[in-house]
């Protein structure tokens, strides 16, 4: 017998009585929460600033680009530019944003436990990101920094007077908050789930966070080394990177892409897990090959650590080791096509229907297809020669990370926001964000494929007149997408107070997500949950209306 609170019902007129959000009134019972929904919300909030802050550094970017000439900053502002919107984005937006808000959220509820397995190291994670994200503010109000993201030596090291140590403050604090939310998820994935939740049960978001888990553990303690090398060489003239001190800096390369790589995995491996979710919901169908796609993710935490000198092609390494690099690199690709292969497969004779969580998966699918094969190309050693440090680079992983991560993402808010705030969005509106966001998208990254391949170098703030129509197409492109992000962010806080109520289970998922009331109690399940279904086993769900219609 499954002990579950109540079944997936339609709509109840009025919110729950008691719930996460009011069961503890003020400031300090959030800032003091132990609660792992309250702490999603709490990183939702601080996420989304730091979102529009770097945002705003891309549309400074794009705005000095409209002309060949370098007429709205000086140089040197532009490059600060692009390392702030670099660094914000990569470390306080891309990294956290999937696992600390929706995972922190979803994944104790998916395996039916009560909390994270430890609540407290979460809370303690979100204070570390936000002293991180207080430090990258604090290096941006002392004048910036502009070693562009990557740090690379010895330019970080010795050629620069901006505000390296402060920024590389920010990221080892960040990086710790980053490795213990990958802890706890690991423990409490072991641990925490409920009766018959075996390993094969599990939703593939639950999967794809796991495998990205062990990634930041494994990776960002080799970031925090790195960084803080670079900052005791900065200060106390240690030579690790230094030639003339015995040093190398072909090693801060090794040790910056060797998290760098598997960070970019760390990024995306969470959003495919919301795409296995949304895919299976709206094609009512259980994801084709389960263990095929839950496999390929581990498979992609364990070669994306082989793979990271396809970063270094030009810097230096010997001819053998880049071929051995570009042959692994290659490898990758498989479980990441046969991620798109299954999820194509699962829409096939699926029963779609196109809610807007699924029109962000079905942009994801497009955007990250072309961004992971122009991956392909990078990754041919020729190829790579002719299109790296070029705009070819901005496109391609644009495509990858904005086109694929962040369209998960949204994916990801819209499909749970009813169980979060317990109130649906508007509808027409949201499509209508999830199609300028696509249109805009294309428009702005697009055109850049194209400059890059005709030679227009990445980081600089002037360029030759030839390439201007392509850049003023790539602006006019940013405005739209600007507009596409907007939207979301006016109508779900519209929602949060006009939104219709959403019911328990608003999509008639399978999820344990589905079967507790939106928005969930503090303690998620009275009574522990007892698993007696596979996941997305939409005939389970079908047989369990029908004896509960059969019984009123
Ligand atoms: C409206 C959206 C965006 C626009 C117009 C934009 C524009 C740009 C441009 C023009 C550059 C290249 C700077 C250069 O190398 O000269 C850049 C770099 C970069 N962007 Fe974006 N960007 C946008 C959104 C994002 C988002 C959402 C992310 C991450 C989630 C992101 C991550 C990065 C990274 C990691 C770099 C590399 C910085 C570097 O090369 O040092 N961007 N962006
Ligand atoms: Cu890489």
């Amino acid at each position: 017998m499954s002990t579950i609170v109540s079944l997936p019902d339609q709509s109840t007129a009025t919110l729950p009585k008691r719930s996460y959000l009011n069961a503890e009134h003020g400031l300090l019972s959030w800032l003091l929460t132990g609660d792992h929904k309250r702490i999603a919300m709490l990183y939702l909030v601080s996420i989304t600033f730091f979102f529009f802050l770097g945002g705003f550094f891309a549309g400074m970017i794009r705005l000095e680009l409209l002309t060949p000439v370098g007429d709205l900053m000086a140089a040197d502002t532009y490059n600060k530019m692009f390392t702030m919107h670099g660094i914000v984005m990569v470390f306080l937006f891309l990294v956290p944003s999937v696992p600390a808000t929706l995972g922190n959220f979803l994944i104790p509820i998916m395996i039916g436990a009560k909390d994270l397995a430890f609540p407290k190291i979460n809370l303690l994670s979100w204070y570390l990101y936000m002293i991180g994200g207080t430090f990258v503010l604090a290096s941006l109000v002392l004048g910036g920094v502009d070693t562009g993201w990557t740090f690379t030596t010895p330019l970080s090291t010795h050629y620069l007077n901006t505000h390296v140590i402060t920024t590389a403050t920010a990221i080892f604090i960040a990086g710790f908050s980053s490795i213990f939310t990958g802890l706890n998820f690991i423990v409490t994935i072991h641990r925490m789930r409920a009766p018959g939740m075996t390993w094969f049960r599990l939703p593939l978001f639950v999967w794809s966070n796991y495998a990205a888990s062990i990634m930041m553990v494994l990776g960002t303690p080799v970031l925090a080394i790195a960084i803080t090398l670079v900052a005791l060489e900065r200060t106390i003239g240690i030579g690790v990177f230094d030639p003339a001190k015995g040093g190398d800096p072909l090693l801060f390369q090794h040790l910056f892409w060797f998290y760098s790589h598997p960070a970019v995995y760390i990024m995306i491996l969470p959003g495919f897990g919301v795409i296995s979710e949304v895919i299976s919901t709206f094609s009512r169908k259980r994801v084709f090959g389960y263990t095929a796609v839950a496999f390929s993710s581990v498979a992609i935490a364990l070669f994306g650590f082989f793979v990271w000198a396809h970063h270094m092609f030009i810097m230096g390494v010997s001819n053998y080791s880049a071929l051995v690099f570009s042959l692994l690199t290659m490898l990758v690709a498989v479980p990441s096509a046969i991620k798109i292969f299954n999820w194509s497969f699962t829409l096939q004779k699926g029963s779609i229907t196109f809610e807007t969580p699924m029109l962000y998966a079905f942009g994801f699918i497009g955007l990250f297809t072309i961004g992971g094969l122009t991956g392909v190309f990078l990754g041919s050693l020729g190829m790579d020669i002719h299109l790296t440090e070029t705009y070819f680079i901005v496109a391609h992983f644009h495509f990858v990370m904005v086109g694929g991560m962040l369209m998960a993402f949204l994916s990801g808010v819209h499909f749970w926001w009813p169980k979060m705030t317990g109130r649906m969005y508007p509808e027409s509106i949201s499509k209508l964000a999830a199609v300028t966001t696509f249109i805009g998208f294309i428009l702005t990254f697009f055109p850049q494929f194209v400059v890059g391949y005709l030679g227009m170098p990445r980081r600089y703030h002037a360029y030759p007149a030839e390439f201007q129509v392509l850049n003023v197409l790539s602006t006019a492109g940013a405005t739209v997408l600007g507009v596409g992000y907007l939207l979301p962010l006016l109508y779900l806080g519209w929602s949060l107070k006009y939104g219709a109520i959403a019911g328990n289970n608003p999509w008639q998922a399978t999820g344990l997500e589905w079967q507790i009331q939106s928005p969930p109690l503090t303690e998620n399940f009275l009574e522990t949950p007892v698993v007696e279904w596979e996941a997305y086993d939409y005939e389970w769900l079908a047989k369990k209306q029908q004896a509960e219609l059969s019984h009123v």
